[in-house]
């Protein structure tokens, strides 16, 4: 460790121009870790690199500090060349989306990262699959290398921890408590950043809290199915996450099944479980995932994938 932070600090001052992402679509871990980091850079070396992001970055995450500081890809020149490009919870290569090309571009990559990946895009790897968010990584050479902190970064670094384990919810190591502890004695204020989540539009909840109403219920209660269609899914920001919590809240329920009209014959499957592993029935539909949340997009009818879904589950 104390090798390659010697390498990172040597990259960092030799960079004219750094650039900073994590995946497509960014979730709380890949722009609350890109933003954090965006922010260590500028106090400690006095360097402002930039955050570019390609797709959509959900509501909820609107307040989040320094929110406005995140450049759409759509808004830098195609052919922009960076000296150091420091990757971020991006998990692989597909998930960069437009991003690719400037990685590519660049002199020098480095990646942080808590996905299992096989076809590393960094030079300089600070990977750990045992983390519960990126941004521990971040906080681990935070503290090997005694870098200067402040308060939006103490609750960037906090919130994407937040986000990523669901309010704690999906916590299965003590080492990220221990983080969280280590942040909040440095200032991090749980209410005040979990509040500041409370942020989705009226749209989005009024369609999460309709599709709940409208879940069926298959295997004597233990299957619901969840289905949006794209005049909703328009609605939806997000990957109505809220709505597999609520219908796995219900007593009995033991697998959740959501599936999204994201275009016409273009239905994205999100599934969880409650603990018999579905990510082979997430495979059989060409998708992956984890043991108990895991998803697959495919091309065909709304009514076609959920009978197949049905079918899937009834034959597992
Ligand atoms: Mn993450």
């Amino acid at each position: 460790m104390k090798k390659k932070i010697e390498i990172l600090i040597e990259k960092i001052k030799n960079a004219k121009t750094i650039a900073i992402s994590g995946h497509k679509n960014p979730d709380g871990d890949s722009l609350c870790s890109a933003l954090a980091l965006m922010k260590i850079i500028e106090l400690n070396f006095k360097k402002k690199p930039v955050v570019i992001h390609d797709g959509n970055i959900p509501k909820e995450l609107d307040n989040v500090p320094l929110r406005k500081e995140v450049i759409s890809h759509n808004h830098i020149p195609e052919d922009s060349k960076y000296d150091l490009y420091i990757l971020v919870d991006y998990g692989t290569k597909k998930n960069l989306g437009a991003i690719i090309k400037f990685v590519e571009n660049s002199d020098f990559v480095i990646e942080i990262d808590h996905h299992y990946n096989d076809e590393l895009m960094g030079i300089l790897c600070f990977d750990n699959t045992e983390k519960a968010a990126t941004s521990q990584i971040i906080y681990d050479i935070v503290r090997d290398a005694k870098f200067q902190t402040n308060q939006e970064i103490i609750n960037l670094l906090t919130l994407a921890i937040i986000t990523d384990t669901g309010n704690f919810k999906f916590v299965r190591h003590s080492d990220v408590l221990k983080d969280a502890a280590q942040l909040v004695d440095a200032g991090a204020n749980m209410t005040y950043l979990v509040n500041l989540l409370n942020n989705k539009s009226k749209k989005t909840v009024l369609v999460e809290s309709k599709t709940v109403s409208n879940a069926e219920f298959f295997m004597k209660g233990r299957l619901a199915v969840a289905t949006i269609n794209h005049d909703d899914y328009k609605k939806l920001d997000g990957r109505g996450e809220l709505v597999m919590q609520l219908l796995g809240q219900i007593h009995g329920v033991e697998y959740v099944a959501l599936l999204k009209e994201q275009k016409e014959n273009q239905i994205g499957i999100s599934l969880r479980s409650r603990k018999i592993p579905i990510n082979k029935i997430a495979e059989s539909f060409g998708g992956g995932g984890h043991l108990c949340a895991a998803g697959a997009v495919v091309s065909d009818s709304l009514q076609n994938v959920h009978d197949k879904i049905i079918n899937a589950f009834k034959g597992m």
